[in-house]
């Protein structure tokens, strides 16, 4: 792979990026054609059960790409789904070289593409490095879906110094700042559900949904464990666990897995504290993201974050950080689970 090979890749995992949010249960991929170091056309996959982000691709390209190559951010499939196989349109278009960001982890496609690609006679690259990295990570939580039957799941906590999301009297708007909040919209955005506790709706009513333009509405998935849902709260973007999700009140991973079901790849959780306690404790979430708003209430009737069964310093759950940033006043610190 050369370094123009790494920046055409990067260029098509840009373009798959763009799509993330709007495809689940599909993979976000994005795709460019090109000949002589130019661009013939480019090409994302927009929505499930619409065209790939080859076929898209191609149907851009202005002149016939046969002996061009092809930089797709994911693997090609190769059997049918919804659509009909891209390696079948690639040697009828008879593409030269296709450069492959990272093979699909789907059990009917993974690596098939290569060798069904090799046997027609086109040159595959499948990338390596950072591009490589840059790829995967695009499709984490399609990886995740495909092979576990289990969403990804981000937990976001907005909480103060001393761990608190509402102060004694319950007033939660608002912890953080605007720079803060801006971000768990474009959060929201990414993710195709957002799930919460039905007791913080009960007490803050928060839309869950993406402000933005051009944002499609999301799942808004209510844990009813502990409280029911009102039924103000519940429109027809709501999935009431207990209710649609078969949650029997224990089994969180079973109410994941029914989520899956429904073509959920991506979920995030805004809590409350019980149920991202619950969540953390079951080592069910994939990725934690903590905003800390530089305020402290010491209120021992304040609302906490998270409400996790108590542990010893030497057994405490802890993460890796992969991330700080600084949000107008507040600090977000993206982690894993150790
Ligand atoms: C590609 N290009 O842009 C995407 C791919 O039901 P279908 O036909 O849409 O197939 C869905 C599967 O195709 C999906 O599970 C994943 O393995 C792959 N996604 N493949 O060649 C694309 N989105
Ligand atoms: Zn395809």
């Amino acid at each position: 792979m050369t370094e123009a090979d790494a920046r055409w890749l990067a260029r098509a995992a840009e373009l798959g990026e763009a799509q993330v949010g709007h495809t689940a249960p599909n993979p976000a991929v994005g795709a460019v054609c090109v000949r002589n170091g130019r661009v013939l056309g480019e090409g994302a996959h927009l929505r499930a059960g619409g065209p790939h982000a080859e076929v898209n691709c191609l149907a851009a390209c202005a002149e016939e790409p046969a002996g061009a190559t092809l930089y797709v951010s994911l693997e090609p499939c190769s059997t049918a789904g919804r659509t009909p196989p891209c390696c079948d349109l690639i040697r009828a278009k008879r593409l030269g070289r296709v450069v492959i960001g990272c093979l699909d982890p789907n059990p009917r496609h993974a690596g098939r593409a290569v060798g069904l690609l090799r046997a027609a006679g086109i040159d595959v690259t499948v990338a390596e490095g950072e591009v490589a990295e840059r790829c995967r990570a695009l499709i984490a939580p399609f990886a995740k879906a495909i092979t576990q039957g289990l969403p990804y799941v981000r937990l976001k906590l907005a909480m103060t110094l001393d761990g608190f999301i509402a102060d004694g009297m319950g007033a939660s708007r608002w912890v953080t700042g605007p720079e803060a909040r801006a971000w768990v919209q474009r959060l929201r955005a990414r993710v195709d559900a957002v799930m919460v506790g039905a007791g913080t709706v009960r007490a803050d009513h928060p839309s869950l949904q993406p402000h933005l333009p051009d944002a499609p509405l999301k799942w808004r998935v209510l844990v009813d464990r502990f409280t029911p849902p009102d039924p103000a709260d519940v429109d027809e973007r709501t999935l009431v666990a207990t209710r649609d999700l078969g949650y029997d009140g224990h089994d969180l991973r079973a109410m994941l897995r029914a989520l899956c079901a429904r073509g959920v790849n991506d979920v995030l959780c805004e809590g409350g504290g019980r149920l991202a306690g619950a969540l953390l404790d079951a080592g069910l979430v994939d990725e934690l993201n903590v905003l800390y708003a530089p305020k402290i209430l010491g209120d021992p009737a304040a609302r906490p974050g998270l409400a996790i069964a108590p542990r010893p310093l030497a057994r405490a759950l802890a993460f890796a950080p992969v991330a700080r940033e600084a949000l107008g006043p507040d600090t977000l610190i993206r982690l894993r689970p150790n």
